[in-house]
């Protein structure tokens, strides 16, 4: 997750700055509303902001990492006085409607109202009840966990553990089990889930917005109305790609299952490798089209690796008792943790891009902590606007984990290389930019490009092996577009009021079923609240984002592809080592925020 849209006005504050070095004040409300004040004023709300952020930051990052009453309290509190501060400067900046001012003032006055995609009710008691409830619906989806009747807590499975069964085990009912386990632990956040829609519904409608969808819809240069139809027109285009995959995989999921394998003519949720659906690729073994011509699978390459370390770690250390072995097995995961973000940093080093900060090392985590919960969806940092950059993952040596620090350190480098911009324009072009960066490096992983690191043996040069290449890739794009248009279409649904709470679960599966063609694998009801147990839906983000990027990447790679001067199919190129494409890259992010997207992506 990119915190710069949901934070970055969050420490927007009016302190009481006597000296110097102190920043300055946002203009008080006397000051003549005109261009020059309206600079000044910009000005000051980004000097508050880079000042303040790193409290806001801090208390939240502790409450993800150390979920825990504490935690939570400082950073609900933290929240409320960011959403307080961004209402109050929200408001002030009003007086500069209908002035004429320098187009970059507009912008980050426009930039500023929609800086967060959790906008609060004026009402105090509304605010901070909204920023409890925020806060407690993050943590119950870290904390989330499923104990099978006499289990204690220890046994007790989280979503890692249930996540490795839907991607390892063939076996129908160990999938069911897993994946009903998972949907139990969001029932009890539908209530939470109401009040929190109707508070930042109130927020959205004070500001001037029809509700917090529209809200959502007016971040990206254009009318929200118009950015709505252009979501349906590219989800037209490529749906014809992924009816065929649907089809071919429900093929295989009723060879490998019988009649179990698909639900009047759906897929059912939990036979795809993925907890929600959206990724495919855990179940290559099921479909690979042409088994045998090359290995693809750099999971085996992942695990050997970090076994090795584990071997080298116990022979060094001597015999051991059982405990002792686990510590070891623990410190095999970090080694191998380590080794893997490497990697992924030595691929945007390779590009001209610097290397990551020394304190990119000591503060992120990497591993899952084993003393307490955390929320494991991984997301990146930026505490501070000034290069004490994160990520926060629970990292396992398999083909997912690897191309998440991918995606996160895309985030990374944006962040890094828009630093020198104010806070208000430090941010992606678009939020679907952001997510876009790091997934293009990806492309460039190419079966060549893994061989050369030593993670998959020497590809095959073949129509199959080439086939089974693009099937791979197509596994985990093409099956993600409907589901990074639906999860939207069913709040923005919510936020609108045209779905109620009365059906909140039937309309998230009414959507599951009509853009995704997957189905519930058993009756639901609305004692289930199916969309809490994917992350975006308590932690508030939005993710029409992931459809975007899921387009813009292939531009985005085509574009780097040509100015490395590759030739021949685009599928071949990896910009590896390419200074040339790696400048480009570069340029386009350290636009940030500061103009129009159409004239980055440009
Ligand atoms: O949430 C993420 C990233 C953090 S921004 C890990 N992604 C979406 C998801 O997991 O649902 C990346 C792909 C889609
Ligand atoms: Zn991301």
């Amino acid at each position: 997750m990119t915190f710069t849209r949901t934070l970055l006005a969050g420490a927007i504050a009016f302190g009481l700055a006597a000296c110097q070095n102190q920043p300055a004040q946002p203009t008080a409300d006397t000051a003549q509303p005109d261009a020059a004040s309206a600079d000044r004023f910009v000005a000051d709300v980004n000097a508050q902001i880079k000042a303040d952020y790193p409290a806001l930051t801090a208390a939240q990052w502790l409450s993800v990492t150390y979920i825990n009453g504490d935690s939570q309290l400082l950073a609900a509190k933290a929240n409320e006085k960011f959403l307080g501060d961004l209402k109050a400067n929200v408001d002030q900046a009003t007086r500069f409607n209908g002035v004429e001012l320098k187009p970059e003032t507009r912008r980050a006055l426009d930039l500023l109202k929609l800086s967060t995609s959790m906008p609060a009710p004026k009402d105090p008691a509304k605010l901070a009840e909204l920023t409890a409830i925020a806060t407690k619906m993050e943590g119950m989806y870290g904390a989330g966990k499923y104990c099978r009747e006499g289990e204690k807590d220890g046994q007790c499975r989280d979503l890692v553990v249930l996540s490795d069964v839907l991607a390892k085990s063939r076996d129908y009912d160990a999938q069911l089990d897993a994946w009903n386990g998972w949907h139990t632990i969001s029932k009890p956040m539908r209530a939470d889930y109401q009040r929190f829609a109707e508070l930042i519904n109130e927020g959205a409608k004070e500001l001037g917005y029809a509700d917090v969808g529209e809200m959502w819809r007016s971040g990206y240069d254009m009318d929200p109305a118009a950015f709505e139809q252009e979501t349906d027109r590219l989800w037209d285009q490529v749906k014809p790609l992924y009816e065929q995959l649907h089809c071919y995989v429900k093929s295989e999921l009723t060879e490998k299952y019988g009649d179990k394998g698909q639900v009047n003519g759906m897929i059912p949720a939990h036979l795809t490798g993925n907890m929600w659906a959206q990724q495919w690729g855990n179940i290559w073994d099921l479909v690979e089209p042409y088994p045998g011509v090359s290995s693809l699978d750099v999971n085996a390459g992942l695990e050997a690796r970090r076994n090795k370390e584990y071997d080298a770690l116990i022979k060094a250390a001597g015999p051991v008792d059982a405990a002792k072995q686990v510590a070891i097995g623990r410190e095999a995961d970090l080694a191998s943790a380590k080794q893997m973000t490497a990697l992924a940093e030595d691929f945007y080093a390779s590009l001209g891009m610097p290397k990551l900060p020394a304190s990119f090392w000591t503060n992120s985590q990497l591993v899952q902590p084993r003393d307490r919960d955390v929320v494991c969806h991984a997301s990146a940092w930026d505490m501070n606007y000034a290069g004490d950059v994160r990520i926060k993952m629970c990292i396992a040596p398999t083909e997912d984990e690897l191309t998440t620090i991918y995606h996160e350190l895309g985030h990374v480098y944006y962040y890094m290389a828009y630093n020198h911009l104010p806070p208000l324009f430090q941010s992606g072009a678009h939020d679907g930019f952001h997510e876009a960066i790091g997934d293009t490096v990806v492309l460039s992983l190419t079966p060549k490009y893994l061989n050369s690191i030593g993670l998959v043996g020497e590809p095959k040069v073949s129509k199959e092996a080439l086939i089974n290449e693009q099937m791979k890739l197509a596994l985990d794009k093409v099956a993600f577009l409907p589901f990074g248009k639906m999860i939207d279409q069913w709040r923005w649904g919510v936020f609108s009021g045209r779905i109620t709470p009365e059906n909140y679960n039937q309309a998230w599966w009414d959507l599951r079923m009509k853009y995704q063609g997957v189905a519930a694998p058993n009756a639901r009801s609305e004692a289930d609240f199916d969309p809490g147990a994917k992350y975006h839906v308590p932690g508030n983000t939005p993710y029409t984002r992931y459809f975007l990027a899921h387009i813009l990447q292939f531009q985005f790679h085509k574009a780097l592809c040509d100015a490395a001067g590759h030739k021949g199919p685009l599928n071949e190129c990896s910009i590896y080592g390419n200074k040339e494409a790696g400048q480009r890259f570069w340029a386009m992010l350290q636009k940030g925020q500061g103009q129009p997207w159409p004239a980055t992506l440009k």
